[in-house]
């Protein structure tokens, strides 16, 4: 007995069955579930049936109606998972990332011209037993100026154009006040031998060959009994590192307030080899630097007895230094910022 509703479950679980597989979404899913198994759904409904059902054979519908739940719970639950493993198989596709395309280069940059040639300049110095010292780029007015033996009135100081920040401090106009700061740091250690490198800046309009801001390296040697042959030596020796062994020097009489006596020096042109052509303008010498020994006023202002010490002294524009070497026509270009032209180097 109780053969109607033994097949209204069985209807009901092949109907619930279809419902499932043809769900989309597990929003459609819970709504099956719902319909089909809750509490006013249609298995619900189909066991009011059971009054009708002889005493003997309601454990047995009993048990084929939690079957008919169990079953059916069962396929939910199965098309959830698959639901769940379409929707994940569905974003991976969708998300692939095809890892052997080529990447985005990284783009490496290089060390700027002038820090390159500024170094090799230090490489040689070192060589030879220099320190690198290291100083402010706001300077006092004394160390910029008045330890260098420019007074207040000094004509050089009017030739200087300078940046000033107030009447007492200044953009350095070179880097001896490193050297004098250096000295005193020191003082009385001997022998001393400094390199002071850095940026410097002069109110120049900027033109092919000046710019307010440039690069100087500066060299100082202090010691008893050092010469102008002293001088002389060392710096033919850092031209010939720095441009070849066949490199010839020349020393040529000049002025600085802050030697004396002083002279500018010129490599054998680096290019024609000293034969004379367009770059050194046929006369096979190109100025390189300024140097001299050391006034006794700037010894002593770094802490030195003039009496028993001696020094001589040099300077140098890296950016010349860096445009005689590659050739460069325009010293705008190394500050300009212009990626074209640094990355050649
Ligand atoms: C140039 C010339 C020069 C110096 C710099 C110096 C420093 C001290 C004492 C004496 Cl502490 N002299 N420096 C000397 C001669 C020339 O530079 O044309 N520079 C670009």
């Amino acid at each position: 007995m109780g053969d109607g509703l033994r097949h209204d479950l069985d209807a009901l679980r092949k109907e619930a069955g279809l419902a499932v597989e043809r769900a989309e979404s597990l929003e459609a899913l819970e709504e099956i579930r719902v319909r089909y198994l809750g509490r006013k759904g249609m298995l619900t409904r189909a066991l009011r049936g059971m009054g009708g059902v002889p005493e003997a054979d309601r454990p047995a519908i009993g048990r084929l109606a939690n079957d008919t739940r169990d079953e059916i719970e069962r396929l939910l639950g199965e098309r959830r998972d698959g639901l769940g493993r379409m929707a994940m198989s569905k974003r991976l596709l969708e998300e692939a990332v095809d890892v052997t395309l080529p990447g985005i280069p990284a783009r490496v940059g290089t060390k700027h011209v002038v820090q390159q040639v500024l170094e090799e300049i230090e490489d040689v110095f070192i060589g030879m037993g220099f320190e690198i010292e290291e100083g402010p780029e706001v300077e006092t007015d004394y160390y910029n100026f008045i330890a260098l033996n420019f007074p207040k009135d000094h004509p050089a100081r009017d030739m200087q154009a300078t940046f000033v920040v107030n009447p007492e401090i200044v953009l350095r106009t070179h880097t001896s006040p490193v050297q004098v700061r250096g000295m005193l740091k020191r003082k009385p250690r001997l022998p001393l031998r400094l390199i002071a490198p850095g940026r410097c800046y002069r109110r120049d309009p900027a033109d092919a060959t000046h710019s307010p801001v440039f690069t100087q390296v500066e060299g100082l040697a202090v010691d008893v009994g050092v010469s102008m042959g002293d001088l002389k030596g060392t710096l033919a020796e850092f031209a010939r590192r720095m441009y070849g062994p066949m490199t010839r020097t020349r020393f040529r009489p000049s002025y600085f307030p802050f030697t004396e006596p002083s002279a500018e020096v010129d490599v054998s042109c680096t290019v024609c080899g000293g034969s004379g052509c367009g770059v050194c303008g046929g006369t096979g010498w190109l100025e390189i630097l300024g140097s001299g020994m050391v006034h006794p006023h700037v010894l002593e202002n770094g802490g030195y007895d003039p009496g028993k010490v001696t020094g001589f002294a040099f300077g140098m524009g890296v950016e010349r230094i860096a445009m005689l070497k590659y050739g460069i026509d325009d010293i705008r270009l190394f500050h300009g910022g212009d990626l074209r032209f640094l990355r050649q180097f």
